[in-house]
């Protein structure tokens, strides 16, 4: 209970500072959409292979909207689970292990829950089993009305591929089921054909792969493009049924695709030595705000998917008590440029700390320990912290776990096994 505390006086104390800034509220009412863009890292938004763009859709977007070009992401062994788990609770995911399996049965008042509470529909849509990752079992701690799975789109053999259903008859499927929910609604859209292995059909290869001596790297590159696409149908089809202009639309790279086994061909394609500072560098995956009319910005605070939650908050002027988050909003002043990676390694605005090294951001050489020294203790103690909540089941304690009425999903069905 000590920790919880400490943890929301921070937190209401940066939010009543936050609220003086032009942002508070921007996107008050409107419905939320995330698009969990599967595997999507920052090294290819605007840059070309071949000679062609990858993300041409993004790049365009990006202009206009808040894009926040030092994001990181801070998943560890659950991967996509772990990402969904920050943003939806400002945690810090398990070292080991997957805090989706390990701890689906406590007590969270997860942004779903948060949203409930104020008005809005939650749903969670993605094109696979159910019962990946758990989703079906930690989705009714999150607070989602409702889970649409493999078994609520029409999955054929022609509009598959690997994984499952493609992301272009997703987004397309995915806008029909948002039209049937009761407005304002969030939703969270978890793509799936940017996954290793990166397979595609030649019918969907709207650029060439890379050639190098990772087979890996080569096909990202084609998968990566036709997620672009598919972004850029949901966009066609938010504005074709009249939901667009009433959206916010958040679009984040879940984690990295391309592991440390590729750093010969993934140094050919940067043409740098894939160093530890670089492969740290390569962990920044895209935060993508798009809020239609809203003037367009890049953002180059230090950020990670922690900061995601209150950061929205923010911009939908929704001001919340007594939550234990460990982010910050992103438009506070008072924030720390710190991004705690789940190994303990952390970045500034000056440096990287990686392994036992501090590294000098303008260099990327090793540095002077100064510039990470005076962090080293907060970042332990913030780990160990979260971890402390997440074993011992601690929010239950908080007041408002304590207020929720028990969570009832719509359609409990949609939550067993698939
Ligand atoms: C599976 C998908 C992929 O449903 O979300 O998860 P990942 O393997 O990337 O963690």
């Amino acid at each position: 209970e000590e920790a919880i505390d400490y943890i929301i006086k921070e937190d209401n104390e940066d939010m009543e500072k936050s609220e003086e800034k032009d942002l508070f509220g921007i996107a008050e009412g409107k419905n939320v959409i995330f698009v969990a863009a599967e595997s999507l890292q920052d090294f290819v938004i605007n840059e070309t292979v071949n000679g062609e763009e990858i993300t041409p859709f993004l790049n365009d977007l990006i202009d206009d909207s808040l894009y926040f070009e030092e994001f990181y992401h801070q998943s560890a062994q659950g991967k996509s689970s772990d990402s969904e788990f920050l943003i939806a609770n400002s945690l810090y995911p398990s070292a080991r292990g997957a805090v989706f399996f390990t701890h689906s049965s406590n007590d969270y008042y997860a942004m779903p829950e948060v949203m409930k509470e104020n008005g809005y529909y939650t749903a969670s849509l993605h094109g696979n089993n159910g019962s990946f990752w758990n989703r079906n079992v930690m989705y009714e701690q999150f607070g989602y009305d409702r889970f649409y799975t493999k078994d609520d789109y029409n999955v054929t053999e022609e509009n598959s591929i690997g994984w499952g259903l493609k992301d272009i008859p997703f987004m397309e499927q995915s806008v029909d089921h948002m039209l049937d929910m009761p407005q304002p609604f969030y939703t969270n859209l978890i793509t799936l054909t940017n996954h290793f292995p990166f397979d595609l059909g030649e019918e969907d290869m709207y650029i060439d792969r890379y050639d190098s001596n990772s087979n890996t790297l080569n096909k990202y590159f084609p998968t990566v493009r036709y997620m672009d696409e598919s972004i850029k149908e949901l966009f066609n089809e938010l504005k074709e049924n009249g939901l667009y202009e009433d959206s916010m639309i958040i679009i984040y790279g879940d984690h990295n695709g391309i592991s440390t086994n590729h750093n010969k061909a993934m140094g050919q394609y940067l043409d740098k030595e894939v160093t530890p500072f670089v492969e740290v560098e390569l962990q920044q995956v895209p935060l993508i705000i798009h809020i239609p009319g809203a003037e367009g910005e890049t953002i180059s605070t230090v950020s990670g998917q922690i900061d995601v939650r209150p950061t929205l908050f923010h911009l939908l002027g929704l001001e919340i008590e007594n939550q234990t988050i460990f982010g910050n909003n992103l438009f506070s002043e008072d924030r720390e440029e710190l991004v705690i990676l789940r190994n303990g390694d952390f970045i500034t605005d000056e440096a990287m700390f990686i392994g036992n090294t501090c590294y000098d951001k303008t260099t990327g050489e090793p540095a002077e320990t100064p510039l990470c020294e005076s962090y080293k203790e907060k970042v332990q103690e913030e780990l160990q912290l979260s971890d402390s909540i997440i074993q011992g089941d601690l929010l239950r304690f908080s007041e408002s776990i304590k207020e929720q009425q028990p969570i009832q999903s719509i359609n409990k069905n949609t939550f067993n096994e698939q």
